[in-house]
């Protein structure tokens, strides 16, 4: 392949996401105005939109804008309530056409992935034919149209994706960074946000090009760490490698005391935070586990541990504290006083054999599917099912404090 690819990264986003679903199942909503979000109530409704259709957006309705206002906007639209268990089943189907073409794909939302594609170039003609066999696929197979970045770094592929979209294509050669980047305003770089983006203002920075007239140790100067970013970001300089999502085989929290622990107390309270923890985790995660795993090492850092596996699998808090606390006290005797305890220096808590919430083996798809639950479950909610472990979290962290 050409030497203009040091490396080939494409992004690729969904259009219209979740409007695009509802239209597919509404064959009769298809090119009208949808909007997904919370309800209209003939204009008095509260919340936002999740998303809005192309159709809709003709009229400014778009994501995070007041259900109130899109629906003074877009009377006449199509309001629908989400549906997320369809979305992620969609975002699934996605997921597996885009391994078909590497394994190096790092999910980024229920919507978008980067995908890693140097490893692969000896099989293609073209990139361009990669990519329109990529969109090709997901359009003929799942019924979505999606648009792709293609490029040689991260930043530069995710601002090409959303450069002609709905159901673009834009490919951005090395030598060509600059030229693509140039025109645009400061906004499309990742990282400039509304107070940024003010700042910017304020200095008469509007498109990169302007930003790139401003030396290295101005913007510094002027945002520190996030000057020197908005440096590179300019310029198209991105490193950053594609983060493959990689199957969670256990879950684990350690703590590393300050001082040398030997009372068991302590020991025993963080032994309960670091369950919390590990439950919690799981939970979020949808999913359950069979072994225990203690970590123990002591101030000599000679390290242990000890397994034990469950009956049953488990997520909660109480069951993974119960086998770690008796898994512990093996080494801790709770009748010896505490001169004779060896002090531990760090003490940890995983959890392994996992399964989904229904028992099922987890696939890859369900642990990278977890980031885009979260879109949906709320921390309200979270806490509201979880409360007590919540509380038992809070309660170890304030004795830990103490
Ligand atoms: P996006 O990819 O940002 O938006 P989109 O796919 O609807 O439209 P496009 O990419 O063509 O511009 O987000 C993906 C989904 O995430 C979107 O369909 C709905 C959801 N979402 C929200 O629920 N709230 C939001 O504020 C945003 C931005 C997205
Ligand atoms: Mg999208």
């Amino acid at each position: 392949m050409k030497s203009e690819w040091s490396r080939v990264i494409i992004h690729v986003d969904m259009d219209a996401f979740f409007a695009a679903v509802e239209q597919l199942h509404h064959p009769e909503w298809k090119g009208k105005p949808v909007i997904v979000g919370a309800d209209p109530k003939g204009g008095k409704g509260r919340g936002v939109v999740s998303t809005a259709s192309y159709e809709a957006r003709k009229f400014g309705v778009h994501s995070a804008m007041p259900i109130s206002k899109a629906y003074r906007l877009c009377p006449h639209g199509i309001y629908v309530a989400p549906h997320g268990d369809l979305y992620s089943d969609y975002s699934k189907q996605v997921i597996e056409i885009l391994y078909r073409f590497t394994p190096a794909i790092e999910v980024l939302s229920i919507d978008e992935a980067f995908l890693d594609v140097s490893g692969s170039l000896h099989f293609i003609d073209s990139i361009e034919s990669l990519g329109k066999e990529i969109k090709r696929q997901i359009l003929d197979e799942v019924g979505l149209s999606a648009s792709l970045g293609i490029a040689p770094n991260k930043s530069v592929a995710k601002i090409a994706s959303d450069f002609k979209k709905p159901n673009g294509l834009t490919i951005v050669l090395l030598d060509e960074i600059q030229n693509f980047l140039d025109p645009l305003p400061v906004t499309k770089l990742f990282g400039v946000g509304k107070k940024t983006y003010e700042s910017l203002q304020k200095l008469g920075i509007h498109s990169v090009r302007d930003l790139r007239n401003y030396p290295d140790s101005y913007l510094e100067s002027k945002f520190g760490e996030a000057g020197r970013h908005l440096y590179r970001m300019a310029r198209g300089i991105d490193n950053r490698d594609v983060q493959v999502n990689e199957e969670i085989k256990s879950i684990s929290n350690e703590t590393t005391f300050e001082t040398d622990q030997t009372d068991s107390e302590v020991l025993k309270n963080t032994l309960l935070h670091l369950s919390a923890k590990v439950g919690q985790r799981l939970r979020k995660r949808n999913l359950k586990g069979k072994t225990i795993q203690l970590k123990i090492r002591f101030d000599d850092f000679t390290t242990f541990t000890r397994r034990k596996t469950l009956a049953n699998y488990t997520h909660l808090t109480d069951d993974i504290y119960e086998i770690a606390r008796r898994m512990f006290e093996e080494f801790h005797p709770p009748a010896t006083d505490a001169s004779s305890k060896r002090p531990v220096r760090l003490i940890g808590i995983g959890i392994s054999s996992l399964v989904d919430e229904k028992g099922t083996q987890i696939s890859l798809w369900d642990i990278q599917n977890e980031k885009k639950l979260t879109l949906a479950k709320t921390v309200d909610k979270l806490q509201g099912k979880f409360g007590k472990s919540a509380i038992v979290h809070a309660n170890t962290i304030a004795i830990k404090k103490n």
